[in-house]
């Protein structure tokens, strides 16, 4: 069954208008096809029973994608498997040439969960306007980085990343589609105080994914038994994730999933096969500059 619903995504839901091409909103670097339908993009009309997951590129969002699917279907994977993680749930930045994350967002049926990657800043007002709840999920910089260049690497839908050295030049300066990662966790952070945001780390998932399920569990207002908590960690584990058609986007034309895989490792510390010392080095002084006016701290390894 599952394969067939795969099967359902027509392959030009994958196409692209302007593949690989970037420009800029308000200084922030995004897909040409996407500043190109800025506007609409803009004014996009959330409602108060809208559930949004916000991140950094690769930070876990298909993983909290998944974790709040499954709450929201008390722990029933058959119902989570119903169809690609795109498509349960509207990307409001995906603009291809069959359909947009916007389009898909006005024609579902309330309530909505829908992902962004937007800064803070760009986030369509009318988020903040009807009091929506969101859920952000932000990684530590370096394993954000590596898993951003291997994605880059294997997805034709963005710029091609260069040599590993050049893409982390570029990463630090925050001239990656989606731009910086500083301003993006910290813009985010600070929001937290004015709105309600549950904000995630990725980290804190892996070492401990019953409290942090739990977390999010209380944060949609729902009362799961124990042993339902039980799956959904289970099911939520990147070893079942990597199996499940539904959350790898395995039928995006883009994505060159045999150079690397969407799913690529799940780790804490895998920087350290990456950077160079000098690179680590250099990392945490731009880390220590660019984090000294906020109090988020992340785990690096470990
Ligand atoms: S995207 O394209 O921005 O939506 O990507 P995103 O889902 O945010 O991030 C992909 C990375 O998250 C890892 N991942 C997981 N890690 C641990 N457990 C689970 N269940 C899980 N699901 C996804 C995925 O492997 C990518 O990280 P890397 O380091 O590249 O493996």
């Amino acid at each position: 069954m599952a394969k067939n619903k795969v099967e359902e995504t027509r392959e030009s839901e994958w196409n692209l208008i302007t593949p690989g091409e970037i420009s800029q909103v308000d200084g922030i670097v995004l897909e040409k096809n996407l500043c190109n339908i800025w506007d609409k993009i803009w004014d996009f009309q959330a409602k108060p029973d809208d559930l949004l997951i916000a991140s950094y590129p690769k930070a876990g969002t298909t993983w909290t994608q998944e974790i709040v699917d499954l709450i929201q279907n008390n722990g029933d994977i058959e119902k989570s498997r119903r169809a690609p993680i795109h498509l349960r749930q509207p990307f409001l930045e995906w603009v291809r040439t069959a359909n947009s994350g916007i389009d898909q967002a006005n024609a579902m049926p309330s309530p909505r969960t829908l992902k962004t990657h937007l800064p803070v800043q760009l986030l369509p007002p009318s988020f903040w306007e009807k009091n929506c709840k969101i859920i952000y999920v932000a990684r530590n910089i370096k394993d954000n980085m590596v898993s951003y260049y291997y994605f880059q690497k294997m997805n034709k839908g963005l710029p091609d990343p260069g040599s590993w050295d050049e893409y982390f030049e570029t990463f630090l300066s925050g001239k990656v589609v989606w731009g910086s990662w500083f301003d993006h966790v910290k813009g985010w952070w600070k929001k937290k105080e004015s709105h309600p945001i549950l904000y995630l780390f990725y980290e804190e998932m892996m070492k401990h994914p019953k409290h942090e399920i739990r977390k999010v569990m209380e944060f949609l207002g729902k009362n799961l038994k124990e042993e339902i908590l039980e799956e959904i960690i289970y099911n939520t584990s990147f070893d079942v994730m990597k199996k499940n058609p539904m959350t790898n986007y395995v039928n995006d034309v883009k994505m060159n999933h045999s150079l690397s895989p969407f799913m690529r490792k799940g780790m804490i510390g895998d920087w350290k096969n990456q950077f160079t010392e000098a690179q680590n080095k250099q990392c945490n002084e731009s880390y220590e500059k660019n984090m000294a006016d906020t109090s988020l701290s992340f785990c690096m390894e470990l």
